[in-house]
């Protein structure tokens, strides 16, 4: 196996032998490289063909089921790679028996892509594993019926690149197009969100379990968790958040049930220890899904493309029917169980969407113009397991008490139950949602830009990213597709990432890897 497509990598260089660092194995790394060959395939034989919507559904779920810490089921992965041959016979049906063969729509073989030029590997790898991060926000806008030509176009023209042997100045302008197109398909799930379950208002959410039967819902569709609110309605169970899926509480329809009624535990990387023994099951809908546990493996349940062997899967009918019966069978906590976040807080609040945010606007403005608010800082991305992330939690208590923090994602959990403060009748701290609502903060920066008559880059912003998988990456190539610069980028950068890439990056964006909190904070602050 090879697989560098994460920042835990082995050695920052990359995952080979018998398993991941992640726990994936090599035969289910190897199948997935099968898969990605066979995408490509299926692109190629888009071109020329019109994709219909099961080929872009199989494409989407293809491309997601390769994302880090999802799908751990060999099984599951030959299905895909079937799935995606079924669809390529469809669209040419006779390519595969035709006695002249030409090889035009032939799966790609992974290997030529890792034994590859290490620059041109890079850039090819920026693509892909950005559309992998992208995929599956595409996938979840199709949940909610909502679907972009243009996005999922993009997936053959970005598959079909991979395949092809091309210079770094084909694939340069590519890699930006990922992050445009990233865009498009963030705003696209932000109208699927918020058209489907309103606007996001700020919200606090307990950190505490109430006695009796509950039901623990981790990863990123809103529309799992809502048809799991549905089915649960006046059956004594209740359920709580984890994870990516803490920001559902601010949308208002969701927030309306009255069984949903906190967040559980706190980043992914600490569930095998969270989970131990948990009286409830834990319902996974995405990323991030960890090798699971002797002492919680009769309770853990997956649904859509995430799968681990021998856990009770939940298909596309989404009868959450023995995920509700195990609820009731382990019957929960006895009393109140109070939990803390990583700092002994016992709430968190979520909700500050550009919904909220920019309704604010001239508060926000006047905050600045006054002196009240000097600078706002983006601390946002993905949490991890490996050492070196309290930074992001010293760079926050550290930050001066006239700066605001903008956070989203999973990263957030390194603080996000500290109590900051206010400033300029605004919360210091506010939780923006999930990863993909990336596209808020990037609201708001535009918003400010315009209502300061200047650029995005002469704004007093400053984002400081933490990525773990690659969902991380389309939302840093959208990022740099816009023209923001001087991100600051850790825990550690891509091992993806070649050293003339990275100049490049550096040359152009002038990006820096993260380096303490406070020679952080003094070189920000001093421009
Ligand atoms: Fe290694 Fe990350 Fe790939 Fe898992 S996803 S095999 S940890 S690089
Ligand atoms: Fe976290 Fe896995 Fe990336 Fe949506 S849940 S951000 S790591």
């Amino acid at each position: 196996m090879f697989c560098f497509q994460c920042e835990q990598t082995a050695g920052c260089t990359g995952c080979t032998g018998k398993a991941g660092v992640c726990g994936k194995q090599a035969a289910t790394a190897n199948l997935q490289d099968e898969l990605t060959g066979a995408l490509i395939g299926l692109a190629r034989a888009v071109s020329g063909e019109e994709p219909t919507a099961s080929t872009n559904r199989v494409m989407l779920e293809g491309m997601f089921t390769t994302i880090t810490n999802v799908n751990f089921d060999d099984e599951a992965v030959r299905r895909q790679i079937q799935a995606v041959h079924r669809e390529k016979n469809a669209l040419v049906p006779g390519c595969g028996c035709c006695s002249s063969h030409c090889s035009r729509t032939d799966d790609y073989d992974m290997k030529q892509l890792w034994e590859d030029n290490e620059d041109i590997r890079s850039l090819k790898s920026l693509i892909l594993f950005g559309m992998r991060g992208m995929a599956a926000y595409a996938f979840h806008a199709l949940m909610l019926g909502y679907t972009d030509e243009e996005v999922n176009r993009f997936f053959y023209k970005g598959l079909f690149a991979i395949g092809e042997d091309w210079g770094m100045d084909e694939l340069l302008p590519l890699v930006m197009e990922t992050g445009t197109v990233n865009l498009k398909c963030m705003e696209l799930l932000d109208k699927a969100n918020t058209e489907t379950y309103g606007t996001p208002v700020p919200t606090t959410v307990p950190l505490t379990i109430e006695k009796g039967p509950f039901i623990v819902v981790s990863g990123h569709d809103l529309h799992d968790l809502y048809l799991l609110l549905e089915q649960t309605k006046g059956k004594g169970v209740n359920i709580y958040t984890h994870g990516e899926m803490l920001p559902a509480h601010a949308y208002p329809k969701l927030k309306a049930y009255p069984q949903l009624k906190g967040n559980f535990g706190t980043a992914w990387q600490n569930q095998q220890k969270e989970f131990q023994n948990i009286p409830a099951p834990v319902l996974f809908t995405t990323n991030c899904l960890m090798p699971v546990k002797e002492s919680y493996r009769d309770r853990v349940f997956t649904t859509e493309v995430v799968e681990y062997p021998e856990m009770v899967h939940i298909d596309d009918k989404k009868d959450f029917t023995p995920v509700i019966e195990k609820a009731l069978e382990l019957g929960g906590y006895e009393n109140d169980h109070p939990m803390t976040g990583i700092n002994g807080g016992t709430q968190v609040t979520t909700g500050f969407g550009h919904g909220t945010v920019l309704s604010v606007a001239d508060k926000v403005v006047e905050a600045v113009k006054s002196g009240a608010i000097k600078h706002f800082f983006l601390v946002g991305g993905c949490d991890g397991a490996k050492p070196g992330r309290n930074y992001y939690t010293e760079f926050v208590q550290k930050a001066p008490k006239d700066s605001v923090i903008l956070t989203l994602a999973c990263g957030k959990y390194r603080f996000n139950d500290l109590d900051l403060g206010e400033i300029g009748g605004l919360p210091r701290l506010m939780d923006m949602g999930q990863c993909n609502d990336a596209y808020s903060a990037i609201r708001v920066a535009v918003a400010l830009a315009e209502a300061f008559q200047c650029g995005v880059n002469e704004l007093p912003l400053t984002m400081v990213l933490s990525w773990y998988e690659q969902k991380a990456v389309c939302i840093l190539l959208t990022l740099l597709s816009l023209g923001i610069k001087n991100i600051y980028l850790g825990p550690t950068l891509p091992a993806f990432i070649s050293p003339n890439i990275l100049n490049y990056l550096v040359e152009n964006f002038q990006i820096s890897p993260i380096s303490t909190p406070e020679e952080d904070l003094k070189k920000i602050l001093s421009k």
